[in-house]
């Protein structure tokens, strides 16, 4: 358990983070969990996989990948526990394996959309993201990006660490810069932390103004997405919970101000009439067919922990 436990920890605290590492550690934590425990009977083993999968459940509330990688790797049919355990390493190898190609052929295929001489923006940190912009770069293509620092948590300071190790020419601003700069950009890209049934985006708070400043100069708009960063649970309508995260995180003391409280959101909603394409790693598609890859590729309903 003390694996898993330092899993989930890290998670909570962001240590671990990103929507698609979240879930890959969250798979592999299972994975050392099952191989692990010491149960005499499969009903025994069961009850010791939901509880573990539930800790890694409660750790961070929004990203649907975490919950999705969780539900695959915990999906399995076994007469006895050495089935289970065998069965519970082998889906979250798979898991694993799968997200990781995903993210390459989402960089091949988002970088189709990209021309030599294009100055793209991006918001926040995400690997979907930066590998569309750096397979373009490994292209040959000559391109510039535009980085948000990507208040509070500034993980924008670790997407110009990413970009500035490929030698992309990079420029950092504030969030508050993006309407003044986006005249000038071809391209915005951006991660995703839940794309929901009706082909809305939820990720790194900021993005949904990111999309406002881009529909309104007319510049197109692309997510980069995992398919098992859809969620199946807002096809019956249900909202995506929004992480609201500690104040502490806003480097200000209110302490003395008494009539002051602080409002920390982790991500806000994008709806789909501002985002022209996702990419996914069975190709761009837009908004509206969300719908179809959580039919196709996720299922109509996800099992879940009882
Ligand atoms: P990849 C992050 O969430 C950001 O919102 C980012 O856009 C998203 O995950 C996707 O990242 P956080 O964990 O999976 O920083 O593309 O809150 O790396």
């Amino acid at each position: 358990m003390n694996g898993l436990l330092d899993t989930a920890q890290k998670i909570k605290t962001m240590e671990i983070r990103g929507a698609g590492r979240i879930a890959r550690a969250a798979a592999s934590a299972l994975k050392g969990f099952a191989l692990n425990i010491d149960s005499k009977t499969l009903e025994e083993f069961n009850v010791e996989v939901n509880k573990a999968a539930q800790i890694l459940l409660d750790t961070r509330p929004t990203a649907v990948s975490l919950y999705n990688a969780v539900m695959m790797v915990i999906r399995y049919k076994a007469g006895s526990v050495e089935e289970a355990r065998a069965a519970v390493a082998a889906n979250a190898n798979q898991f694993i394996d799968n997200s990781n190609k995903a993210v390459e052929k989402i960089g091949e295929i988002g970088s189709r959309r990209i021309r030599s001489g294009d100055t793209i923006l991006t918001h926040c940190n995400s690997m979907a993201a930066i590998t569309v912009i750096s397979s373009s770069h490994k292209a040959g293509k000559d391109i510039r990006v535009i980085a948000t620092e990507s208040r509070p948590r500034c993980q924008g300071l670790l997407t110009i660490a990413m970009l500035n190790e490929l030698g992309i020419d990079t420029t950092l601003i504030v969030d508050s810069a993006v309407r003044s700069v986006m005249n000038t950009v071809d391209l915005v890209v951006v991660g995703a932390d839940v794309v929901t049934a009706n082909g809305s985006l939820v990720n790194k708070i900021g993005t949904s103004q990111v999309a406002l400043c881009a529909y309104e100069a007319r510049t197109p708009f692309m997510a980069a997405a995992e398919t098992y960063k859809f969620s199946p649970k807002t096809l019956m309508g249900e909202m995506v919970p929004i992480e609201e995260r500690s104040p502490d995180e806003i480097a200000t003391d209110i302490s003395n101000l008494k009539h002051i409280k602080i409002f920390n959101p982790g991500f806000d909603v994008t709806p789909h009439r501002y985002i022209d394409m996702i990419c996914t790693e069975v190709g761009a598609i837009p908004p509206e067919m969300s719908y179809m890859i959580i039919k196709e590729k996720l299922g109509w309903e996800m099992d879940s922990i009882s």
